[in-house]
């Protein structure tokens, strides 16, 4: 295992679910951590819940301004990231596309999969000069299969897919790894996003079955940056077990 001891690890999404778990994992390997979230004030108690050297950013990953001018300003000792961990993202509704919300589309095109790329597209050159950095992508099994009524969310998983795919073949002759990590149902506050804070809607979603909890993610996005520098894991789909596919999940029934 590759120490992660003061590799510095920019974190998108850190405000919740896979995020700030990844945060706490990342911690307890000895890394710094530089979190990114719009809501700054979560940033704020999860920087005091670490108890470790942490940088926050507010801020919006739709915006790509702001992005280049918040990688381009980091404090010296920031500026040399080691590790990008590419996780904010949301789904927005779940309706035939015939009948889908526009505006929700666009806020998964713009974040899922713009936002993706504007900050691959400030962070990955100070690596390439640097010989030397790992890009983790959270995908998802929406990125391998299509489900009903998952349409445009499934479509930017599948280019978070293509994306991944792109960099790695781009980047193959530098010393940077491309990873990604695909997860089914993980518990987090997705659903209350994607049902626009339909709670009751949200809490069914996880219930019948045991979901994957944010912390099995973040092991595992840990376990592919630990490995040696000589090995890139490329790709891991990582289930509950009670799921096998997109569109197939046992849950008990009373
Ligand atoms: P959460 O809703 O719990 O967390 C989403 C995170 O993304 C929040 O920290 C949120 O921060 C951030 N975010 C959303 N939009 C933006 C934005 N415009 N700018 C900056 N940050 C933003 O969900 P998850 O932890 O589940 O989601 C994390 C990733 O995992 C997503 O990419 C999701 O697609 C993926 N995923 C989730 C699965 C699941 O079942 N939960 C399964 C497979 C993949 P803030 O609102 O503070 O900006
Ligand atoms: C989020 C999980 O199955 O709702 O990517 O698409 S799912």
């Amino acid at each position: 295992m590759a120490s992660l001891q003061d590799k510095i690890v920019l974190i998108t999404g850190a405000s919740s679910g896979i995020g700030k778990a990844a945060a706490f994992q990342f911690a307890k390997e000895g890394a710094k951590l530089i979190l990114c979230a719009r809501r700054k004030d979560r940033l704020m108690k999860l920087a005091e819940e670490l108890e470790i050297e942490c940088y926050l950013i507010e801020l919006d990953v739709q915006k790509r301004d702001d992005i280049k001018k918040a990688i381009d300003e980091l404090p010296e000792n920031w500026q040399a990231i080691d590790i990008l961990l590419n996780n904010a993202g949301l789904g927005r509704g779940l309706d035939k596309l015939h009948e889908g919300n526009i505006d929700g589309w666009e806020e998964m095109i713009d974040t899922n999969i713009k936002g993706l790329l504007y900050m691959s597209r400030a962070v990955i050159p100070g690596m390439v000069t640097r010989k030397s950095g790992h890009i983790i992508n959270i995908g998802s099994i929406a990125g391998h299969e299509v489900y009903p009524n998952g349409n445009v969310y499934c479509a930017t998983k599948h280019a978070v897919d293509a994306i991944t795919k792109g960099m790695r073949l781009d980047l193959v002759d530098t010393p940077l790894r491309v990873s990604t990590v695909d997860p089914g149902l993980v518990e987090t506050e997705f659903s209350d996003i994607r049902f626009y804070g339909d709670t009751n809607r949200a809490k069914s979603t996880y219930q019948g079955y045991k979901a994957l909890e944010p912390v099995d993610v973040a092991d595992t996005a840990v376990w592919i940056a630990s490995r040696p520098v000589h090995v890139q894991i490329a790709e891991i789909v990582i289930l509950p077990t009670a799921q096998s596919s997109a569109t197939s999940l046992h849950k008990e029934t009373k």
